[in-house]
């Protein structure tokens, strides 16, 4: 296996004595400073801040700038990317289940069966704040929510191979409300549905706006389709026993006949199914204890809310449903995709 991207930024300066790592977060700082910035709401003092085109909070745009400039992507590594709520545990249990399973076959000494799949590797997001030089050198998944102009150029360039997922906003949005109030620790209705929705279409919460986030990612696949895999949650839903065959083939390590005689494809999907993840201890425990831990203080088991298609019938009006589809059908016009079903 090739080495690992590493980040660089960890060295201690020899004249000053202050780690790179300290002041490079001053000079994040001070450059976030100078951008436009809005309360975001969806969090107590979570300000937003606008930086290429998208809205961040502070913590996560220091990650984004140092992983932009740190980041040393390898070729071999593969990037699991998406817009929050859109899948992403899911695709990351899928993705790690394929690629290991003939280390951990199914056994009780599966990772996923002990962590949080997104604990499974790294989330360059936010290493700034950790080290990811300390991941499985035989895995070459990492994760990240930036948007696709963001990535940092060693990804981009390097041409390391990428799977995107998204999905139908009016699910996102709803999952979106639901996990934010979490993060408050309050109940979702302290931050009313209409004015959340407004800020949703309007692109005013972290990551946003999301229909430009699917629209980068959606148009880089159609230029690179050998490096790209664009996924929509309906489809993975829909045939998730597909989507693995797919999913493997693209990360260059297809189910062979005997594989496939053996069941291990369905394994897969049952593994990473929505109740079987959901119903493991590890994943109904309290803490949430990745690296992300400094940043994400919530409940493990907030990752697992419903899991279904077609959820925002049971929240939004026919006014909001209306407003995210137009801004959908506008956004996504001449652009090939949709989230109407076939
Ligand atoms: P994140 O960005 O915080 O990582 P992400 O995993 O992208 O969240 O999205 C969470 C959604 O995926 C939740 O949707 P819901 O709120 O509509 O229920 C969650 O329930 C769903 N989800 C998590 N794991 C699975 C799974 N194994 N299968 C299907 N859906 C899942």
């Amino acid at each position: 296996m090739e080495p690992s991207s590493i980040l660089s930024n960890k060295s201690e300066d020899p004249v000053s004595g202050t780690s790179a790592s300290s002041t490079n977060h001053t000079k994040y700082k001070e450059i976030i400073s100078t951008l436009p910035r809005i309360e975001g709401r969806w969090r107590q003092s979570l300000q937003l801040h606008e930086y290429q085109g998208f809205w961040f909070g502070q913590n996560i745009l220091e990650g984004i700038m140092s992983a932009q400039e740190h980041l040393k992507a390898q070729p071999t590594d593969i990037f699991i990317c998406s817009h929050p709520k859109s899948g992403t545990t899911w695709l990351k249990a899928l993705s790690f289940a394929i690629l290991t399973r003939k280390r951990f076959s199914y056994s009780s000494t599966n990772p996923l069966l002990s962590e949080l799949p997104h604990d499974v590797m790294p989330f360059i997001d936010i290493s700034a704040f950790t080290d990811i030089t300390s991941r499985d050198p035989e895995l070459p998944l990492l994760s990240t929510h930036m948007p696709y102009t963001s990535l940092p150029k060693s990804i981009v360039e390097g041409k390391c191979k990428i799977i995107y997922i998204c999905r139908d906003p009016k699910d996102l949005f709803i999952s979106l409300w639901h996990f934010t109030s979490k993060l408050r620790g309050t109940s979702a209705e302290t931050f009313p549905l209409e004015e959340a929705c407004q800020k949703f279409c309007e692109g005013l919460h972290n990551y946003g706006p999301y229909w430009d986030h699917v629209l980068g990612y959606w148009k880089a696949s159609l230029q690179f389709p050998e490096r790209m895999l664009f996924i929509k949650y309906e489809d993975l839903q829909n045939d998730t026993f597909s989507y693995v065959k797919r999913m493997a083939e693209f990360m260059g390590c297809p189910f062979s006949m005997e594989e496939e005689r053996q069941g291990l494809v369905q394994k897969v999907v049952d593994l990473c199914s929505f109740e079987i993840l959901s119903n493991l201890e590890v994943n109904k425990s309290k803490k949430h204890s990745s690296a992300a831990r400094q940043y994400l203080k919530i409940e493990k088991r907030a990752f697992f809310r419903k899991g279904k298609v077609g959820d925002w019938e049971n929240y939004l009006t026919a006014e909001m449903a209306a407003t995210i589809d137009q801004i959908t059908e506008q956004k996504f016009c001449g652009s090939g995709l949709s989230f109407k079903a076939p």
